[in-house]
């Protein structure tokens, strides 16, 4: 039985993957809708019109006085709340919520919930494939690609969602098993007025969560607790009760939990500290929910990290190439240099700029003065990244991606790494992160 009442009418705001999974949702429990979106033809009209023509479509401007037509308006997360239309509705009574509050009331198994500025889709990934391992039916997505909507089944076991800040503001209540904030770092400041307000909407996540987990080299991924609500925490650091880490036995590293060695570091296949602080938070919250051990260790050997995080392209020249074209914001692309500089015999030359959606980009300037041989700047707001670099390093302008990879070819030289790592969103120059990344590797893999 759904849990929305069918004699009240609601309008999906958006008309993108999650306002198509919001169709499907309420045509199949007979709720009546409509549809709005401010785009003159947004991506999923054509699939409305077909599947759906009897359900009435606005584009264009949002119309105030369409909106309170509906009791409930459900908000894509691409749509800020702000929208004066949205907020002029909103003071008329109408209620602001989303697919996810909805996905919420209406899951019958426990949920994992993971946010954070960076890390959510790869740990997210990996904890549904240490839920595979375990044998589990597990249904993996939210903000990773598939709408959460779309994953409710009752042969579903376990759900292990990432979840943006944008799809938390419409949430009321999540009720997730465990939640957890990964890391918090400045993105989205083009939609917030500051790291407050992007903080408190993250932190959403944690209403009605039984359990927590906590990043404890982190303290804005803690959360007001309840008195007796379980936590449990990841870090880099050596472990204590109800915590994993990284312990050192003979010269050797290990991931751990408590006092308990649980396998070499090295046998992880993705690389870096950043990747080790994910296994770990992985751990944390399969832990939390019952998985064994030996299974997650098992996911942890095989999984070899997702496409255009840090991903390894092509060697040329003793010199070694990386796509980290999803380090859209300044906290990613310091992961990267500090991680993958630390790791490299020489030094980096790195690629980045595009949309920074109003960063601050100046934590990058000592740790690129000091991992990077030259930055390549391209995009947008290569300008304002310049401002921030300073003379640290040697600065190269260009207008292309196939430029950026020649002026690399000439820059690097023996024992040091190629990195795109834009701090930076590919949308001022690409379709998205992915076109950014395979455009990249295919001119890096095109020299001869
Ligand atoms: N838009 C309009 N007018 C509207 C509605 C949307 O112009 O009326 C624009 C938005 O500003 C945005 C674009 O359309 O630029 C897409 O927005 P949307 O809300 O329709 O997006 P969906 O297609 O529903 O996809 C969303 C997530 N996208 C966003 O939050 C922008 C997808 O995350 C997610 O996979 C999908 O739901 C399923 O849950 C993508 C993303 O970029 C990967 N997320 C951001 C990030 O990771 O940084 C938060
Ligand atoms: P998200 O879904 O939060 O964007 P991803 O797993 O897709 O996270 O990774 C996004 C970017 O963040 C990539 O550039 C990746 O290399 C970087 N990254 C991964 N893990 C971490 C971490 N623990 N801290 C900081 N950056 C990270």
């Amino acid at each position: 039985m759904s849990l929305i009442a069918s004699d009240h009418f609601r309008i999906v705001v958006g008309l993108g993957k999650s306002g198509m999974s919001l169709v499907r949702f309420l045509a199949n429990r007979g709720v009546a809708f409509a549809v709005a979106d401010t785009r003159d033809n947004p991506p999923e009209l054509d699939t409305l019109r077909r599947d759906f023509p009897q359900v009435e479509v606005r584009c264009g401007e949002l119309d105030v006085e369409f909106l309170c037509r509906a009791d409930e308006l459900y908000v894509s997360p691409g749509l800020a709340l702000a929208t004066p239309a949205l907020q002029q509705a909103a003071a008329r009574g109408v209620k602001l919520s989303g697919d996810i509050e909805l996905f919420a009331r209406n899951a019958k198994a426990p949920i994992i919930a993971i946010s954070g500025s960076n890390a959510k889709s790869t740990v997210t990934t990996l904890v549904g494939e240490m839920a595979a391992a375990a044998g589990k039916r597990v249904a993996v997505g939210g903000n990773l690609g598939t709408p959460a909507l779309d994953l409710l089944s009752d042969d579903v076991e376990l759900y292990v969602m990432e979840l943006s800040s944008f799809q938390l503001e419409t949430t009321d209540q999540l009720n997730a098993e465990v939640a957890t904030v990964l890391n918090v770092s400045e993105d989205h400041m083009d939609r917030y007025s500051g790291l407050p307000a992007y903080h408190l909407a993250k932190h959403r996540i944690f209403r009605g969560a039984r359990q927590v987990v906590v990043n404890r080299q982190d303290a804005l991924s803690r959360p007001l607790l309840a008195e007796g609500q379980p936590v449990w925490t990841f870090g880099l650091n050596a472990p204590d009760f109800k915590a994993f880490g990284l312990r050192e036995e003979n010269g050797e590293k290990y991931l751990a939990f408590e006092f308990q060695n649980l396998m070499p570091v090295r046998e992880l296949k993705i690389r870096g500290a950043h990747n080790q602080s994910n296994a770990l938070a992985a751990l944390a919250l399969g832990h939390a929910v019952g998985l064994p051990m030996d299974a997650m260790l098992s996911s942890l050997r095989t999984f070899a990290g997702l496409a255009h995080r840090c991903q390894w392209i092509r060697e040329r020249n003793g010199v070694n190439w990386y796509d980290d074209s999803k380090a859209t914001n300044v906290g990613a692309a310091l992961a990267a240099i500090e991680g993958l500089g630390a790791d490299i015999d020489g030094k980096l030359v790195l690629v980045a700029g595009g949309d920074g959606k109003g960063a601050d980009f100046s934590a990058l300037t000592a740790p690129v003065a000091a991992n990077c041989r030259a930055v390549v700047l391209l995009g947008r707001d290569a300008e304002r990244l310049a401002e921030a670099l300073g003379d640290g390093v040697p600065l190269i302008r260009v207008k292309t991606l196939d430029e950026a990879v020649q002026q690399c070819a000439e820059l690097a030289q023996p024992g040091d790494a190629v990195l795109l790592s834009p701090a930076c969103a590919s949308l001022d120059m690409f379709k998205n992160f992915e076109e950014r990344g395979r455009l990249f590797a295919q001119a890096a893999g095109g020299l001869a």
